[in-house]
């Protein structure tokens, strides 16, 4: 497919005054409820269109649109953004690190091949396009602590080659054809309500559900394994603040960004002052514990509070008591 040459790219397909329409796709993974939440009450209900390909609970079906969406099928994505008359694309469906390095080929083709129709559908329709990047899009031989913008990368696994790859042609169909591309490397994200899949950073959200339940966690990284991490309040907020910086006033497309970075231990340490008897234990996974030990230990994201205005509001006491909270108010 050819991005055809007459679309005028850089104008984008509302007005200030208009609210977009928005397609999230792989919506039912980790922060697709939650964002279509945030944006929904943004700019109304029926804007914002989730898709997934998977069949959505009664609760995300009741509380605002769904559709089918494969981002493996070029056709139905286009239909499904032109007959919604879609401005805004973000784009959810991925697998994560760990995920990807035990199903390469699928991953090469969910992270790969749906990136590139994505990208196509976008520029053919002047869409505003969001893809999240990740702190596992950098390696070994990246500068880690902290770890800039710009530096060497070389990923380790299939997702950070398929990351660096997603944020390098996005801005090259930026450059070339005025995409409106924009890129958040996120951090590990922390939920209470959402389950993450397939990722290294999972630890982080298991240890909450595990002290609740048992008093007790078993851990797949080494204790002192640190990792930049971030609550998905401040990460959707982040997204939701990167769409509306006007196209003129962004002078990158691809930001860190960053909230906290903590190990398991200081994470347990945390923990323990809402549940005293809380024990953890260690029993490393080789394959999680190689990727964690390539990634950022610390992430410089000074780009994205000069040049936009972020500013995250949870720090590791506030996300832990923000967590338990929820799950003792869930448990009432
Ligand atoms: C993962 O652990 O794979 C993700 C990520 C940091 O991108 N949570």
């Amino acid at each position: 497919r050819e991005v055809p040459s007459h679309a005028n790219f850089h104008s984008v397909s509302f007005s200030d005054t208009e609210h977009p329409r928005v397609l999230i796709t792989g919506g039912l993974g980790q922060l697709g409820v939650g964002l279509a939440k945030l944006l929904r009450n943004r700019f109304g209900k029926d804007n914002v269109i989730l898709s997934d390909i998977r069949k959505p609970s009664d609760h995300v079906f009741c509380s605002g649109p769904f559709i089918y969406s494969d981002v493996l099928d070029y056709k139905n994505l286009r239909e499904i953004v032109v007959n919604n008359r879609i401005t805004w694309l973000i784009h959810y469906s991925a697998l994560l690190s760990a995920a990807g390095e035990a199903n390469v080929p699928l991953a090469r083709d969910v992270n790969i091949t749906g990136l590139h129709n994505i990208l196509d559908i976008a520029a053919e329709h002047s869409l505003r396009l969001f893809v999240p990047s990740t702190i596992g899009a950098f390696g070994p031989s990246s500068p880690r602590n902290p770890t800039p913008d710009l530096c060497i990368q070389r990923p380790r696994t299939i997702y950070g080659v398929s990351k660096v790859h997603a944020e390098l042609i996005g801005e090259y169909y930026h450059h070339r054809h005025g995409l409106d591309f924009r890129c958040l490397r996120y951090p590990g994200i922390i939920s209470a309500d959402s389950q993450p899949g397939g990722g290294t950073t999972d630890y982080a959200i298991q240890i909450f559900h595990d002290a609740m339940k048992s008093g007790r966690f078993q851990c797949y990284l080494k204790p002192d394994t640190r990792l930049p991490m971030m609550y998905i309040d401040d990460c959707l907020r982040a997204t939701l603040e990167i769409m509306e910086v006007p196209a003129d006033s962004l002078p990158m497309r691809t930001y860190n960004i960053s909230a906290m970075s903590f190990t398991p231990e200081e994470l347990a340490q945390e923990v323990v002052k809402h549940v005293p008897e809380f024990q953890v234990t260690y029993d490393v996974d080789t394959v999680r514990q190689a990727i964690a030990d390539s990634w950022p230990m610390n992430f410089d994201d000074s780009n994205a509070r000069k040049d936009w205005g972020w500013k995250h509001y949870y720090d590791l006491p506030e996300l832990v008591t923000t967590m338990f909270n929820f799950y003792t108010s869930e448990s009432r």
